[in-house]
């Protein structure tokens, strides 16, 4: 028995017998109907299979043949593509040649602008500037041996009595120097607490001292003094604020007032000891904090102590009482630009969205609590910075408090 014939062996045989492609669909698809659920999806399949069958026939390219024929057409491609390439390019040239040519012509007759001479361009019309000198913990009355330490400080009324005389003789070397530049008149002493070491801040304090806590008064400020008094030499004016730090606090914290403090009264000593000397101007008062106004610059100041720590890292908290003081000072429509604190040893300068502060180092560098407890030590630094009535603050220098050694031997 012969197969049994498909539409497809039907369609072909139509394909022999030489009909259109029309016709062979329709005749195809009217006889096979039934086998077909929807009528044009029917058609569409037989189409397709003709369709099919057509390409097979005239398909007869070898696979050679079509390769050669598509290398020809990929490179007839290329080779219109770099010639718009190079129209383009060619075109964007010519607009920019043109385009300089047309202001060049402009400009024919253009004359540039007068120059005005900057006062800058020469010394004569150099602003003044004034200049800022932090001290504080001083902690004078430390008694720090180089046995104890294992070498790494030592520290005592000696030592500080040099440093007093590095402050200077520093201190003198800067500001001649600057006022080659640019004249200085007026210097602004910020005392910023822990002037004195205190007897009983901390358990077992009496024996990190070498002087008791009255000589710790006199003794420093004589020696303030001193100091104050020989920069008459280099100054006109000088301005002395200051804020109490927690070393000279008397009692417990928090057991007395905060301006029960020795610092106060090393501050009131040296108003008294200077009164007769006009240069000096005092701003001291009972309050932990101070701002000093320098060509409409606020400096606020205050010792530090209240900002907490984080792992021993106050930066976060110096930057929270920045705010924080900001916020509180509204209250007296006061709005300040620099702050200035002392307590953590750490000299440095921390910049602000509005505020830049100041961190002022110590003099007795590593005291046994930092080595000890926290394997760490600074080196005594105190802050000097010149502010600059159109800049605000510009230059500023570390003064290291560290002695030479045949300023040791001496
Ligand atoms: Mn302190």
């Amino acid at each position: 028995m012969a197969a049994k014939k498909t539409w497809r062996d039907y369609a072909l045989e139509l394909i022999e017998l030489g009909f259109e492609d029309g016709e062979v669909i329709q005749k195809t698809l009217k006889k096979y109907e039934k086998n077909f659920k929807a009528k044009e999806s029917g058609a569409r399949t037989i189409q397709k299979f003709v369709r099919s069958q057509h390409r097979a026939e005239t398909s007869e390219k070898t696979f050679e043949e079509s390769v050669e024929e598509m290398k020809g057409k990929i490179h007839e491609k290329a080779e219109k593509e770099k010639k718009r390439e190079a129209v383009v390019m060619k075109a964007a040239t010519d607009i920019i040649i043109e385009g300089f040519i047309d202001e060049i012509r402009a400009r024919e007759h253009y004359e540039p602008p007068r120059v005005k001479l900057s006062t800058h361009h020469n010394l004569t019309g150099v602003s003044e500037e004034t200049i800022v000198l932090m001290i504080s913990d001083i902690q004078a009355g430390t008694y720090i041996t180089k046995e104890s330490t294992g070498g790494l400080n030592e520290y005592n009324w000696e030592i500080l009595e040099k440093q007093f005389d590095v402050l200077f003789d520093t201190l003198e070397e800067i500001v001649l120097r600057h006022k080659l530049v640019a004249p200085i008149k007026n210097l602004h002493v910020h005392l910023i607490g822990d002037i004195v070491e205190g007897w009983d801040i901390f358990r077992g304090q009496t024996q990190n001292i070498d002087r008791d806590i009255a000589t710790q008064v006199l003794g420093v400020s004589d020696l303030l003094c001193n100091f104050l008094d020989r920069t008459r030499t280099l100054f006109e004016k000088i301005h002395v604020v200051g804020v109490p730090g927690n070393h000279g606090r008397i009692g417990k914290r928090g057991e007395n007032p905060h301006y029960a403090n020795f610092d106060y009264m090393v501050y009131e000593v040296l108003r008294r000891l200077l009164q007769h000397y006009p240069e000096f101007t005092w701003q001291i008062t009972q309050s932990w904090w101070q701002v000093d106004d320098i060509y409409g610059y606020k400096f606020l100041m205050f010792h530090g102590d209240d900002i907490k720590s984080w792992q021993g890292i106050p930066y976060y908290g110096i930057d929270r009482a920045a705010k924080n003081y900001r916020e509180l000072l509204e209250l007296l429509d006061l709005r300040y630009d620099y702050m200035e604190i002392g307590h953590f040893h750490a000299p440095s300068e921390l910049s602000g969205v509005t505020v830049e502060k100041f961190v002022n180092g110590s003099w007795i560098g590593g005291s046994i609590h930092s080595m000890k407890g926290l394997a760490t030590a600074n080196t005594p630094v105190q802050k000097l910075f010149a502010v600059h009535p159109k800049h605000g603050v510009t230059y500023r220098y570390p003064i290291r408090l560290v002695l030479k050694p045949d300023e040791e031997e001496n």
